[in-house]
């Protein structure tokens, strides 16, 4: 299987029936043509709405009476093919998880390291599956005779009101639940009665490991995350210039046969420019800068909403600026690398000395991070681009949750564990480099801020406004199916502002 810049099929709806219902007319904020196979047999129907890049039926496998649907790849075929009979490799992704769940049911997803979704449709069951991070959302609808699923919540907007399952309802889509991360839900058609089994859980014990040892896996857990994202080809990786996207920059580079691509994103407020210089000069990359007005970016703000389906307004912020890179940066489709999400099992937002509030960090945000979309490939879908996130690989993600914090925090320096697995390919002031966050780096956080205090909002109820201004976003694009390019973020704001004005209670959380 030769890695392309898309995987075969990036989204998808599936509605298996018993009922002879209407089909759905789904909306995606994601791009990509569209492709409709289905399947018939005597007591159900399966009918699927594919996204994909020009041949999804490597998305698409059938065989015994079972299909299965899966949008995104794999990282780990290699040892995977190794459990088939003659160690032969199908020829597809979509065809080897179907080979593997004829021979491990439900439980073969626990074998799987990737960035996916998946559907299985099977004579009476329909079973859904997200990847360990559920880093492609995926979300269902299920009622007696119905299961219906889709990577995009806005996909179900139109679906009859489903039943309660045990998983999050989406706000204001009654019925509509997300599959959680590493979970498999199984679900009975004829009563849409789900079973769950959850396939992974972040590491909870710490393991004590010598330095040298400790640094080393790291580089060789990275390296493999690196190679088994950019295959063959030249990847884009999007860059700060801080240690964690640097060091993607960097393994990728050392991988590929000529220069990678690497992107960076400033508005006229702040920068890093000068910084991701220094790593794009030093690996020979072919360097795009790219300056957003702020006002430009703020005006993103719904497209940020509808391509994560977000409701929290931090996480909105940081992934503000890489929609707006995203749909700035053209072309046909591009495989893009990030090193988001390398702060959640290091600690790396934790700016402080003390081990204990660092773990406290990490056991808080490996806790917490389901739900919040902000690994989805939708963000770059938007743009027409598949972007991959090598520190939330199954294995890297794994082995930098368990380590104990001392190795995190070290000689007074954060993330100390990856700075010094990086001491040879980058340069010094790159490896030392504080960090600075992505929504502070391009100076997110400070414009979406006085946008509300010039429109009137007090500043101790900036947090609030902000996180009204999200869900109303949210229930404009998401819930209403507008489309974002049609909703103005200044209305918004201004809609907002009145209703705090008016004496409205402080959002809950
Ligand atoms: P952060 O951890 O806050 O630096 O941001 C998460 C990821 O977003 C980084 O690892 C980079 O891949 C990407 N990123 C952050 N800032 C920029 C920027 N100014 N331009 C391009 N990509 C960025
Ligand atoms: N990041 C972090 C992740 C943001 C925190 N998310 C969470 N706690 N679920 C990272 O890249 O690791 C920034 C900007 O920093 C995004
Ligand atoms: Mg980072």
């Amino acid at each position: 299987m030769t890695m392309c810049a898309l995987p075969a099929v990036t989204g998808f709806l599936a509605e298996i029936r018993q009922d002879g219902g209407r089909p759905l007319e789904p909306v995606f904020a994601s791009l990509g043509s569209r492709a409709t196979p289905g399947e018939r047999t005597a007591d159900q129907s399966l009918r699927t709405v594919l996204l994909h890049s020009g041949a999804p039926d490597g998305a698409y496998a059938h065989a015994r009476g079972r299909t299965l649907v899966l949008a995104g790849e794999l990282y780990n075929q290699d040892e995977l093919v190794r459990l088939l009979p003659g160690h032969a490799l199908p020829d597809s992704d979509a065809a080897l998880v179907l080979a593997l769940f004829g021979r491990y049911d439900v439980h073969a997803f626990r074998l799987l390291n990737g960035r996916f979704a998946a559907l299985v449709a099977a004579p009476g069951r329909a079973v859904l599956a997200t990847d360990h991070a559920g880093s492609v959302p995926l979300y269902v609808s299920a009622a007696p005779g119905r299961v219906l699923a889709a990577t995009e919540a806005k996909a179900l907007r139109t679906a009859p009101e489903g039943r309660p399952v045990a998983a999050r309802p989406v706000r204001r889509l009654p019925g509509t639940h997300q599959v959680p991360a590493g979970t498999v839900l199984d679900i009975e058609v004829a009563t849409g009665n789900p079973v769950t089994h959850r396939t992974w859980a972040p590491p909870l014990a710490r393991r004590i490991v010598r330095e040298e040892e400790a640094v080393e896996s790291v580089r060789r857990a990275l390296e493999r995350a690196v190679r088994v994202r950019t295959g063959g080809g030249t990847p884009l990786v999007v860059l700060s210039g801080g240690i964690d996207s640097s060091t993607v920059a960097a393994l990728a580079a050392r991988r590929s046969a000529g220069p990678i691509g690497t992107v960076s994103m400033g508005t006229e407020e702040a920068d890093e420019f000068p910084q991701a210089r220094v790593v794009a000069g030093h690996l020979g990359s072919a360097h795009r800068e790219v300056t957003i007005t702020t006002a430009d970016l703020l005006r993103r703000l719904p497209h940020a909403v509808w391509a994560a389906e977000c409701l929290d307004a931090d996480i909105i912020e940081y992934l503000l600026p890489l929609t707006a890179l995203y749909l700035e940066l053209g072309g046909t489709g591009r495989r893009v690398l990030t090193g988001y999400g390398a702060d959640i099992p290091l600690g790396g937002m934790h700016r402080e000395d003390r081990l204990p509030e660092l773990d406290t960090a990490v056991c808080h945000d490996m806790d917490t991070f389901d739900g919040l979309n902000e690994m989805t490939p939708t963000l770059s879908g938007i743009g027409g681009h598949w972007s991959t996130h090598p520190y939330w690989d199954r294995d890297v993600l794994d082995l930098l949750v368990s380590l104990e914090a001392g190795l995190k925090r070290r000689y007074g320096q954060d993330k100390w564990v990856l700075r010094a697995a990086m001491g040879d390919v980058l340069p010094h002031e790159v490896v030392v480099r504080p960090k600075l966050g992505v929504h502070e780096g391009s100076g997110t956080t400070s414009s979406f801020t006085r946008l509300l205090t010039d429109a009137g909002v007090p500043p101790d109820r900036v947090r609030d406004a902000k996180r009204l201004v999200v869900r109303e976003l949210f229930d404009l694009v998401v819930v209403d199916g507008r489309h974002p390019d049609e909703v103005a973020t200044g209305a918004v704001v201004e809609l907002v502002t009145d209703r705090l004005a008016s004496g409205a209670r402080p959002v809950p959380r």
